[in-house]
This record gives C-alpha cells, structure tokens and sequence, in this order.
C-alpha cells in the first residue's frame, strides 16, 4: 500500500523547481504569494502540518509550538541559521529540526568579500556621487579610500563561511587572524597562514578589518558589544553578513557616525527589516537587504537539501541535516 503523503506547510515562496518537486513528493502546501504567515497563520500550520518549512522570517517561539499539533514531527528550516526556532522547546515536544549547511558557503563569502573590498574603497558612495551627477573629473586626491592588500583580517567565527572568506581575504594579500570557539586543524591554519587568537579582545585591538561568521546564539548576542567596539582601531572596518544580533547596532552607528570606526559593511540587521536611521544617513556604510545567500543556485540548492531532510524522515531514517541544540 501506498504510504500517506506527509502534510509539507511552507511559509515563503521558494524556487519553482523546488515548489514543482515538493508538490510531486509531499502534499505541499505553498505560500505561493510570498506574504509573510501571521503569528496566527503559524499557528494554524503547526497545529495541522506533519512538516514545517520555515525561514528566518517565521519566529518559530515557545508560544508556537506550544500550539503544535501531535503530527508536527519534523521542522525542516530553509537556512542555515536556525536562531529563529526554539531548539528547546522543539526538542521537549520531540520535534526534530533540520537545516541547510554547506551549500550557501561560498555565496555568503563572496558577498562578505564584496563588502571587504567594498567599504575602504568606497564604491558605494562612488556610485551614488555618480548617479547623483556630482563627478566633475578625476583629481589625485578626489575620494581616497585605502589598500586592503597587507591589512589583517579578523575572522570571528572560523566555521565553513568563515574558513571560505579567509581563502577569498587571503588571495587580496589580507593576513588571516581568527577567533573561535574551536581551533581550526593546524592544516589548515597552515594552509590559510592564519593566527590563532584565544582572546577576542586582544584580536579586535589589532585588526584592520573585523569580519562576523559565528552563529546567532544567547551567548553571541552583541558579543560585538558598545565595550568590545572600542576597542577596534579608529581606522578599522566591521562586515557584518552573519546575524545583526551579534553586534550592537545602536552602538555601532554612534561610533561610525563620530568617527571612531573608519567604516562598516552589514548585509544583516539586529531588527530585520528595519534599519537604524541614522545607519542610512551615514556614508561610510555599505548596506544590503540580506543577500549573501541570495542567488537562484544557492537557494535551489537549499530548496534541494530541504527535500532530502524531508524524504529522508518521512522514509523511517534519521534526517541528514538534523540540528542538536548542543551545536549552537
Ligand atoms: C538565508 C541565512 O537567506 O541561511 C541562513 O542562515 O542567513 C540566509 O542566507 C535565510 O536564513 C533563509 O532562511
């Protein structure tokens, strides 16, 4: 006998490839408007769905899953970070939670890349005074930004994401310094000429560039926080493509608008969608609407390991790409 299709809820819009494939392997039920569901659309989903298909838009809380009907046995997350999802609460009402790792690695380092070149050499404000008909010829000292080539980096967090924008910052002539819960293999610290720091205050003190990869978790939150900003060099950069929470926003825009930090490049926000203000009034800022991962490859590819954790579970086996709470 054929076995029951499980009852796949989705709350955003995903890559039609994906959608196509959801609806011939599950009983898929797609947003195919993309509206973001209300607190009371996620309750209503829970309470019905074998399997939620979140993203980092959904606040998958205690209150929600306190909801969650007795069907409700697998949260397959379209992402990589799960900070939005109440692991422990997840894991009391024995709900096991998936995500996406790997396949948006090298997608989310270019980005940061982009944003390391971008900021001390100032192309977005280039582009704006382009646009805004303001270039009146070249001149020797017109809008000097300065040479990444010979700075050091500092990598906090040398996971895959952190490990792949060291490659990238290596190949620009940048020196790699890392600090991470974990020291990386001294193969690699070899291969990417990379120093250790155990202490993350001594590495901010002495960096050129500071660039955010370790996950959001209540022990990283504003682990960049208005102390441990001050103690960056004036003339030092912060890329941020990790989780705005990590880094205090309010205290980061003060020091950027009076000068105590030369610059900083953020594709995430502490209040997504919403920007500080005074952030968008600055011009030694490069902001992105969160797109690090956003390319069609990477989120089909997403969309792809999201099936395989889904078909996996519903085929009796345990989930390639199950989340432990004791990893974050
Ligand atoms: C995703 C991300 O776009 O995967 C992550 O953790 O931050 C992003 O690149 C988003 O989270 C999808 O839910």
């Amino acid at each position: 006998m054929p076995q029951k299709k499980p009852l796949v809820v989705v709350t955003r819009k995903l890559p039609d490839a994906i959608e196509t494939r959801m609806m011939e392997l599950f009983e898929a039920r797609l947003n195919l408007v993309d509206r973001p569901m209300t607190k009371s659309e996620l309750i209503e989903a829970v309470k019905e769905a074998d399997v939620l298909v979140p993203t980092i838009t959904d606040r998958i809380d205690a209150a929600i899953l306190s909801q969650a009907g007795p069907d409700l046995k697998l949260i397959a997350n379209f992402g990589t970070g799960v900070d939005h999802i109440d692991l422990a609460s997840a894991r009391q009402r024995s709900i096991i939670v998936t995500n996406t790792p790997g396949v948006l690695t090298e997608d989310t380092a270019d980005m940061t890349m982009a944003l390391i070149l971008a900021v001390p050499r100032r192309l977005a404000e280039g582009e704006r005074l382009m646009r805004a008909g303001h270039w009146h010829g070249w001149s020797p000292t017109f809008m000097l930004g300065h040479r990444i080539w010979g700075k050091r980096l500092g990598v906090i967090g040398m996971g895959r994401i952190g490990q792949a924008v060291a490659r990238r910052a290596k190949a620009f002539g940048m020196s790699i310094h890392y600090h991470s819960r974990k020291r990386v293999h001294p193969e690699l610290e070899a291969e990417l000429e990379a120093t250790y720091w155990e202490s993350l205050d001594q590495m901010l003190a002495r960096m050129d560039v500071i660039t955010v990869h370790c996950p959001h978790t209540p022990a990283t939150f504003h682990l960049l926080s208005a102390r441990r900003l001050k103690l960056m060099p004036a003339h030092a950069y912060l890329i941020n493509t990790a989780r705005g929470e990590i880094v205090d926003e309010n205290a980061l825009t003060r020091m950027l608008g009076r000068g105590e930090l030369a610059g900083a490049g953020l594709d995430v926000f502490e209040h997504e969608p919403a920007v500080n203000p005074k952030l968008l009034e600055l011009d030694n800022v490069v902001l992105l609407p969160h797109l690090g991962s956003a390319t069609l490859e990477g989120r089909i590819d997403m969309g792809e390991k999201v099936i395989i954790n889904i078909k996996t579970f519903a085929d009796g086996h345990s989930p390639p790409d199950r989340v432990l709470a004791s990893m974050f």
